[in-house]
């Protein structure tokens, strides 16, 4: 009751604060719009918080340091500002209005009115999980169309630029940069003296930004210092194809790399004119092999071109087809996501660039200088809470979006964690914690120095593998990591078998250790932890039975059924009613999403009344923006609410987990890329260390579900009663059942009150 109450005044307020917005939004104004978000060191948003267009803001990093990007438009001789906030003395540039912003899981696209034209400005940045060289190129698009809005004809000419603000995170270094003219014009910039793999507020010392268009009749170029390239603009319409040679500091007379297009008449729609923007280097990553030794990686893309040019003229040549493929995985991911609700639809379409943009493929060379296609390795920078290398419990919560989009990536980013513990330099018999403690250097933990997860990482890699092993039919792992002899070092080494003889040893009573959610505390019997252990020597089990060894998969099998049945009597409360946050503290509960594994992996360990108690327990846990991760905080994740509510028994309380993430995206409260952290009571988030982390790709969790093994028992909806309308019986997901959103409808009246729900919940589960 008492939350309800504080719930209705908060929204009520936030509705207020959102009514200032005067453009119309599909689906919401999330608190930054993604730009050009393709990897780690391309990741350009817009801070929008509670309704900032595209003119009144400059374009940031992930960080929030300013990405100069600006971009200009004549119409009828008057110059008007599309994006950014550029000023240029003794110039009258106007401020295009914004008309409306819609994004997708791939795009962005908002229409500013400048005077009697409306420009529509579209973001691309592809998401292409099945090409691994397609999803590497460290480029996104953006383009503009301009249309009449009064029904006359009115002459336009565009304008966009960037500043060498792309390309390091200290503004007093020195830019060196260039142009290119033949079929396309590009502009490189880069440092006079790059580091490789080193960085600087997160941005890397090494490589160029790129930014390229077509040369098409009526463009233009020029380098130069800010005010002058935009007054040139401002006054002609056109630029001076001309290039500034006297290379500088980032932020002496600001170098921007710009170019200018003339649409001449318009009256309806013109074709887009199409720009590249990109951040590229060679080698990406450095990475740890036999002896201590490293490998320096390159992005798997040269695995199709030669040259940076080759790719950037193919990709700006394939606008068309991408913007169609774009537009098919954007209607596929919404027709999946809408089975859930439009809530889902839309928190999902905001996770997808988010997740992907923390990631690179690379491939290594062979000696004679050319490309080891079968040595493909995925990267994430854990951004943001850490600048890790692949860590396992970030890599984890991101699991749902490779298995929603290729599962084949999720392998790709756990065998530089196998690879490397299969060297024996890592010294610890639980799984490491990351590959290295800063991106982009995956150069592991030889002195065993990570910081320590024991339970959580060693469940997460054997939950991870059974789930690739289920979704591919690939072997491939569980042959190579479970018995065999991995190099002349080390003989007889099983990576897989030493995790589950540590979780078999520590999960059931875990030591007083660290979860995923370090940032809460270290804390003995964690009851949370402890499913992870269990369900990670189930899925050892499964693994052994795949691999043909049946004796041991009935013997952890049997381990993991034991520890089931004297864990629910350690880690149930005294009143029975909810699992505990750690074992005999009866007052205590969190969030206990990793049931999730149970429900992914089909194992049905955990019996159908603990899914049952937990679904009542959350129903009436939920303050005005989700419910709390534990007792210990009123702060939550984003990720692990999406995941419990693939684990609840009843649509209601599912679809109150996933309102509450959207409310709190779309609250206007927050100016950052999307941050799991936040406070359930008041919507904003927690720190600004948890912005734009992978760990969104665990928004994906409902739609993995629909991909979990079929055929296997649904713990969530056995012992459900099965009269109730609301009952979950597809794990979640019920592409066959037309009446979803018809029982949709009847849920939100429920919504009317979380007392009536939560009556409703006990009367379904124990009546
Ligand atoms: C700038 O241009 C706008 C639009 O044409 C006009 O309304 C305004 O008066 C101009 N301002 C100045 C200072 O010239
Ligand atoms: C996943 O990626 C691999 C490598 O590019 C590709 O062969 C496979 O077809 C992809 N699978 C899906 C489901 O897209
Ligand atoms: C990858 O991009 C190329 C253009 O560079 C395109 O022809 C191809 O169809 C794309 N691949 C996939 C699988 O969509
Ligand atoms: C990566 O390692 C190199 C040394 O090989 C070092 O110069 C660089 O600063 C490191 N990068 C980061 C981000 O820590
Ligand atoms: C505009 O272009 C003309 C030539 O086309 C040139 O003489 C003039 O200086 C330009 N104006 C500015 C402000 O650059
Ligand atoms: C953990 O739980 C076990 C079983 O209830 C108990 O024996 C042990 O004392 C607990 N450990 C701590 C540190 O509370
Ligand atoms: C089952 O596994 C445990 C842990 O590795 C081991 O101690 C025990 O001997 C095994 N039992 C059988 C019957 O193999
Ligand atoms: C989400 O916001 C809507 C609109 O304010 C509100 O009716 C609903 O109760 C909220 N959902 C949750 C779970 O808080
Ligand atoms: C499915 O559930 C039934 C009834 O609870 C049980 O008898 C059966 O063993 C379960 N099957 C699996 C694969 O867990
Ligand atoms: C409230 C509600 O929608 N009840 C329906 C539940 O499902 C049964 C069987 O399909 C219907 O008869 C009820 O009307």
């Amino acid at each position: 009751m008492r939350f309800f109450a504080a719930a209705s005044f908060l929204l009520c307020h936030a509705v207020t604060a959102l009514g200032a917005v005067t453009w119309s939004v599909d689906p919401f104004n999330p608190a930054a719009v993604p730009l050009a978000v393709r990897s780690p060191y391309l990741s350009a948003w817009l801070p929008q918080g509670a309704g900032t267009a595209l003119s009144d803001a400059w374009p940031t990093f992930w960080t929030g340091s300013i990405l100069g990007w600006a971009g200009l438009a004549k119409v009828d001789g008057q110059a008007y500002v599309w994006m950014g906030t550029p000023g240029v003395p003794n110039v009258n540039l106007s401020k295009a209005t914004q008309k409306s912003l819609q994004f997708t899981s791939t795009q962005s696209v908002f229409v500013m009115t400048a005077g009697a034209v409306d420009l529509t400005i579209t973001f691309l940045s592809p998401v292409e999980p099945s090409d691994f060289v397609n999803q590497s190129l460290p480029l996104s698009y953006y383009s503009i169309s301009a249309a009449s809005n009064d029904g006359k004809s009115h002459t336009v000419q565009v304008y966009a630029d960037i500043s060498a603000e792309w390309i390091s995170g200290d503004n007093s270094l020195i830019a060196n940069w260039d142009t290119t003219t033949s079929d396309v014009l590009t502009h490189e910039v880069k440092l006079a003296n790059p580091i490789a793999f080193s960085e600087i507020n997160d941005r890397i010392q090494q490589g160029s930004a790129y930014h390229s268009t077509l040369n098409t009749a009526g463009a233009t170029y020029q380098t130069g210092e800010d005010v002058v390239v935009r007054a040139q603009f401002a006054a002609n319409g056109t630029l001076a194809n001309t290039q500034d040679t006297a290379f500088r500091a980032v932020s002496d007379r600001w170098p921007v790399f710009a170019f200018a297009h003339d649409l001449g008449t318009v009256t309806s729609a013109t074709a887009p004119v199409v720009y590249s923007i990109g951040h590229v280097r060679d080698p990406v990553v450095q990475y740890v092999i036999l002896n201590g030794g490293k490998q320096a990686r390159s992005s798997y893309f040269w695995t199709r071109f030669t040259t940076i040019g080759d790719a950037i003229a193919t990709f700006l040549g394939d606008y068309t087809n991408a913007v169609a493929r774009a537009k098919a995985f954007d209607a596929q991911l919404k027709t999946d996501a809408t089975k859930i609700s439009a809530d889902y639809a839309s928190v999902v379409a905001l996770s997808i660039r988010q997740g992907f943009g923390a990631t690179e493929i690379t491939v290594s060379k062979n000696s004679d200088g050319s490309y080891d296609m079968s040595n493909t390795l995925m990267f994430m920078k854990e951004i943001s809470s850490d600048g890790n290398v692949n860590t396992v419990d970030v890599i984890y919560p991101s699991w749902p979006l490779f298995v929603y989009t290729n599962a084949t990536l999720g392998k790709q980013l756990l065998l530089p964690l196998f690879e490397y513990q299969a060297t024996g330099q890592y010294p610890n018999q639980f799984s490491v914690h990351d590959m290295g403690a800063h991106y982009p250097n995956a150069t592991g933990h030889n002195d065993g120095g990570d910081e320590h997860m024991p339970v959580e990482e060693s469940g997460n890699m054997l939950i991870m593998t059974l789930s690739y092993t289920q979704q591919t039919g690939d072997l491939s792992l569980i042959k190579t990591y479970m018995h065999e002899k991995h190099s002349e070092a080390v003989t007889q080494f099983s990576l897989l078998d030493q995790w589950t003889q540590f979780l078999i040893t520590d999960s059931l009573i875990p030591a007083n250790q660290l979860s995923t959610d370090d940032f809460a505390g270290s804390l003995a019997n964690q009851t949370n932890l402890a499913i992870k252990g269990i369900i990670g020597i189930r899925a050892m089990a499964e693994i052994a039975k795949l691999k043909g060894d049946e004796s041991r998969a009935s013997n952890y099998s049997s381990i993991a059924a034991s520890y089931v049945t004297q864990w629910q009597k350690l880690a149930q409360s005294k009143t029975g009613d909810h699992l505990t946050l750690s074992y005999g503290d009866s007052n205590s509960w969190g969030l206990t999403y990793n049931l999730y594994a149970d429900k992914l992996l089909g194992t049905n360990l955990f019996p159908a009344s603990v899914y049952n108690m937990q679904t009542a327990w959350y129903s009436s846990k939920d303050n005005a923006f989700g419910v709390p991760l534990d007792t210990r905080h009123t702060f939550t994740k984003s990720d692990w609410q999406i995941w419990t509510a693939g684990t609840m028994t009843l649509t209601a309380v599912r679809d109150q987990f996933v309102q509450a993430v959207r409310n709190y995206s779309a609250d206007g409260k927050n100016s950052q890329p999307l941050g799991d952290l936040y406070q359930t009571t008041d919507g904003t988030q927690v720190a600004n260390s948890f912005r734009a982390r992978p760990v969104v790709g665990g928004h994906l969790a409902l739609l993995a579900l629909a991909k979990a093994p079929k055929g296997s028992n649904n713990t969530g909806s056995t012992g459900t009663t099965s009269s109730s309308n609301t009952t979950i019986d597809t794990n979640g997901l019920n592409p066959g059942n037309s009446g979803l959103s018809h029982h949709r409808s009847a849920e939100l009246m429920l919504h009317a009150s979380l007392c009536t729900i939560g009556a409703i919940v006990l009367a379904g589960v124990w009546l």
